[in-house]
């Protein structure tokens, strides 16, 4: 496996920087969709796979599954992903989206923002990504951006949420809950709120987890989402944050800049204006590709450096 890759332009100061053809996957990818952003990869057999937001031309948000042998081109069901019963009876979604997976011992595990009377999370696994199995949702409504940690802490699977509102959210700190069994969840802990305005604008609305955390010798890297409210309404950005690899709720680190704020068109123009939103990062050594919805229309690739990105979190660390 290689993971998409290019390399750091020469006159780059930047942390990130971008895959010089983005978007890598654009809005009408398969026939029925108006959108495709917010979504998650990983690596699968010898090349990817990965569940995808695809809103359709009823503007219906769901959840397909897609396959590529390099990253970057995709084949995308058009069909959304039919869930089987996991560890309970089937529950009923009214709509599925902003999906993350991740591996962790023997299957793939998917969460994403599942309608259950509002917004909450849904959870599901497959070995192939071609049978899923829905299993409890994590949390009551109303939450969203759960991400998993890659492996269990402790004996415990542990995961990221935003309890959030049934609309467009004016607010919203990250949390993190255990489970033993990936069906029972609690232990709820605060991990990290919203900024003051004047310390760091981008993350003062709110913030919400992105691709899953990265294990390195610093701690978990999070890569994150934070939003500015302005007179334009939401602006999406993207930050990195460090927390103990013993203890994930006690943060260590998080930086005060931003790493990368929408200011290429395909960032700034589509179907909701201004948004850079993060759900899924390939790592091979020190190489990192994070994938990121645009606008709420595509999904965009940006690369980096794990090194560097730590060693910028932890200069520009909030206090
Ligand atoms: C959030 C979710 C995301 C979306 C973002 C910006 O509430 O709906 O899927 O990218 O708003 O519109």
């Amino acid at each position: 496996m290689n993971i998409p890759w290019q390399s750091k332009p020469r006159n780059c100061t930047e942390v990130l920087w971008r895959h010089t053809s983005n978007p890598i996957i654009s809005r009408y990818h398969i026939p029925s969709s108006n959108s495709i952003f917010n979504s998650a990869v990983v690596p699968f057999n010898d090349g990817f796979a990965g569940v995808f937001r695809c809103d359709d031309r009823s503007i219906r948000m769901n959840i397909h599954a897609g396959f590529s042998s390099d990253g970057l081109n995709w084949k995308i069901e058009d069909q959304p992903i039919q869930m089987k019963a996991g560890n309970t009876d089937l529950i009923h979604s009214d709509y599925r989206y902003d999906p993350r997976v991740t591996w962790i011992e023997d299957r793939y595990w998917v969460t994403w923002c599942n309608g259950y009377h509002g917004p909450s999370i849904g959870i599901a696994y497959t070995y192939d990504f071609k049978e899923f199995f829905q299993c409890e949702n994590a949390f009551l409504p109303f939450n969203r951006n759960g991400v998993l940690f890659p492996e269990k802490i402790n004996g415990n699977y542990v995961m990221l949420s935003r309890p959030s509102d049934n609309g467009h959210t004016p607010f919203g700190d990250i949390f993190l809950s255990r489970s033993p069994d990936m069906k029972y969840w609690g232990e709820h802990r605060f991990v990290m709120g919203v900024t003051p305005f004047q310390e760091s604008g981008w993350q003062s609305t709110k913030i919400g987890a992105g691709p899953i955390p990265i294990k390195t010798d610093d701690g978990w890297l999070i890569i994150y989402h934070g939003v500015i409210n302005t007179c334009n309404g939401f602006r999406y950005s993207m930050g990195a944050a460090i927390s103990d690899l013993d203890q994930p709720e006690k943060l260590l680190y998080r930086s005060r800049p931003y790493l990368l704020a929408p200011t290429e068109l395909y960032e700034m123009t589509g179907d909701v204006q201004n948004v850079v939103f993060p759900c899924a990062a390939l790592v091979e050594g020190d190489k990192i590709a994070i994938y990121y919805g645009a606008a709420d229309t595509s999904v965009c690739l940006c690369y980096g450096y794990i090194s560097e990105i730590i060693q910028f979190v932890k200069k520009n660390n909030v206090e």
